[in-house]
């Protein structure tokens, strides 16, 4: 091309491309970026990179992040879009530092899932917390213009390392944010609930997380296509849960192998409860959880428990909000599914509590005056703050089933009897009307008229309610059962059911979200031989009235005036949770034609009353 053309072509071109440029990226604006080999006390070196902040003015704070799921991007020259917690940390003078913990990525070492405490004492003996606190004197000691204080936050996998590196003792750890932790993966995360296997959950989640040490450049490996979205009917097909990963030729972690060769509450899943673990705590905390989080709803109230029962002392503060799991990180949670909250709850939660919080702690900035629990009640739509959670003037209450599928107050009277269905296995309950193949997380407000709807769920529900009605905290399900099997689940749910004259969505008053729709609030399991125990799984005496007790996770609720509490009780959930062969064995080693109906039965009699024990708020 002539150069006089190709000067014109630039001259008129050039506008265009500066209008296409990218935007600066606010990170490399505002950070340099370094990356760092950080040795442990057995020399073990975990890799680790720095964002630290170009104003070097006032020295910094530092914020630590520990994750078993890669710190891309990798190399010194590329960076993310953002960094720390939330946008609304860039350029507040943070220092970021993100690891790849023992045996992850670009770490050396062996990585072990959810690492116990090591029990030996030597000067090299290490686990997660000693890799966290030498980590901190670390960074400490070598980081440039940093002001001598960290913090720590995570969701999920890295909010289980905050718990564990809150415990580390390093004076300069200051203040941590578990968010979602994993607290005890057999009771109430992301393992088992009670023994059910959480199965889509799992499975989806061990065909990507596999050993990944020493490969910066690559991506997760693409999750394998099993060729259709229907997971009910993909698990049907596939048969028994052992097994499962070799039988349909899948790559798939050790770690699934190993959840499944722990499937009662053994040494091997006590050894991982984390709540055993804390007490001393000095690190201030801000524990976060979502009221939907299908993953680790269990772990942010356990871990809110065990800091105000085990670690007093500790200044510690929980945000429980209407959200999946890490979807208060998601920088807008007004809805989910159709389920709208009526306000961008997680651009609340990161600009007025989240940074205030590392602020007031780190830099001496005034406090966020934060409430020991500053909870969203998810019937009424709006945020609440109690001096304690649950609120210690919330009174127990109880809610009995009835004969033809009533709930009240009252006990049972003489007359009681029990109602009964058949389960099979080869028909199990569907968890969700979503076609999805991994698990669908709006299932945890999802409308339960595609279940009530069968015979093989019983539904109880009370009168109208004459007056508004606040659930505030754990719901205890009691059930008397009988089943012609020698095992079996029982799944409790508690839901809302919403008056048909739905209001214009314009009005749409708060709590208001679908009209007639059984909205579930809560729903959980328990594997039903673990109903004693759960480290001596018994059967069942096929015929026998048993009782089957235990607690679902906290709710923060109200039943509005008009709507109706419902309960409905079921004995599958699937593939949520893996399909119980209703005969005792260890499920994992249960044949297709072990899997067999059985005849249920729940019991609403004077001497046997089922029923769901709640905390109610007036
Ligand atoms: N809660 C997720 C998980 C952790 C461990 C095992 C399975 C799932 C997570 O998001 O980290």
């Amino acid at each position: 091309m002539p150069l006089r053309r190709f000067l014109l072509a630039l001259i008129l071109l050039a506008p265009l491309a500066a209008r296409q440029a990218p935007p600066p990226n606010p990170v490399q604006t505002l950070y340099t970026k370094e990356e760092v080999q950080i040795p442990m006390r057995d020399g073990v070196k975990l890799f680790t990179i720095l964002y630290l902040p170009k104003d070097t003015r006032t020295p910094h704070p530092i914020l630590l992040q520990r994750t078993p799921y890669g710190i891309w991007p990798y190399g010194p020259a590329v960076f993310p879009r953002s960094v720390g917690p939330s946008p609304a940390f860039l350029g507040q003078g943070y220092i970021v530092a993100y690891q790849d913990v023992r045996g992850r990525f670009m770490s050396e070492g062996t990585f072990v899932d959810a690492r116990p405490a090591n029990p030996a004492s030597g000067p090299k003996a290490t686990d997660e917390t000693t890799d966290t606190y030498d980590t901190i004197a670390w960074l400490v000691q070598h980081v440039p213009d940093n002001n001598g204080k960290v913090g720590m936050w995570g969701i999920s996998y890295p909010g289980h390392y905050v718990v564990q590196g809150m415990l580390c003792g390093h004076p300069a750890l200051k203040a941590v944010s578990p968010q979602a932790p994993m607290m005890d993966m057999w009771e109430g995360d992301d393992a088992y609930h009670r023994g059910a296997f959480q199965l889509t959950a799992n499975f989806g989640f061990f065909l990507f997380f596999h050993d990944r040490t020493g490969t910066p450049g690559h991506a997760w490996p693409q999750v394998a296509d099993v060729g259709t979205p229907d997971s009910y009917q993909w698990y049907l097909d596939a048969g028994p849960v052992g097994g499962l990963a070799h039988r349909v030729a899948t790559p798939i972690s050790r770690i699934w192998d190993e959840y499944l060769a722990h499937p009662t509450y053994d040494a091997y899943w006590q050894a991982r409860d984390l709540r055993r673990r804390i007490r001393d705590v000095r690190p201030a905390v801000l524990t976060v959880g979502g009221w939907y989080d299908a993953e680790d709803l269990f772990g942010a109230l356990a871990c809110d428990r065990a800091l105000t029962r085990q670690s007093p002392a500790t200044d510690h503060h929980l945000v429980m909000g209407p959200w999946t799991h890490g979807q208060w990180a998601d920088g807008d949670a007004t809805h989910i599914g159709p389920v709208d909250f009526g306000s961008n709850t997680a651009a609340w939660f990161e600009r007025d509590v989240e940074l205030p919080f590392f602020n007031h702690y780190l830099k001496d900035a005034p406090g966020p005056l934060l409430a020991q629990a500053t909870v969203f009640d998810t019937g009424r739509d709006q945020w609440r703050t109690f001096g304690a959670w649950p609120p210690e003037r919330a009174h127990q209450a109880s809610f009995y089933l009835e004969p033809k599928g009533g709930l009240a107050m009252a006990r049972p009277g003489p007359k009681g009897g029990y109602d009964h269905f058949v389960s099979d296995p080869a028909h199990p309950v569907p968890y969700t009307q979503a076609i999805s193949f991994d698990y669908w997380p709006p299932y945890m407000v999802e409308d339960q008229r595609f279940a009530s709807r069968r015979p093989d769920v019983l539904t109880y529900e009370t009168a109208p309610l004459a007056q508004d009605l606040t659930l505030a905290g754990p719901v205890r399900a009691v059930l008397h059962v009988s089943t012609t099997g020698t095992d079996s689940d029982w799944i409790v749910k508690v839901i809302d059911v919403l008056p048909d004259d739905a209001p214009d969505p314009a009005e749409r008053p708060a709590g208001w979200h679908a009209a007639g729709s059984q909205q579930l609030v809560r729903g959980d399991v328990i594997r039903g031989k673990y109903r004693n125990s759960y480290t001596t799984p018994e059967p069942f005496v096929p015929g026998r009235p048993t009782q089957v007790a235990f607690t679902l996770p906290d709710v923060f609720h109200t039943f509005q005036k008009g709507h109706r509490l419902m309960v409905q009780v079921q004995c599958s959930w699937f593939p949520l949770v893996d399909r119980n062969p209703q005969v005792f064995e260890n499920i994992f080693q249960a044949k297709p034609g072990d899997f067999q109906p059985a005849e249920q039965r729940v019991y609403h009699a004077a001497g046997q009353p089922s029923r769901i024990e709640v905390r109610v708020l007036d």
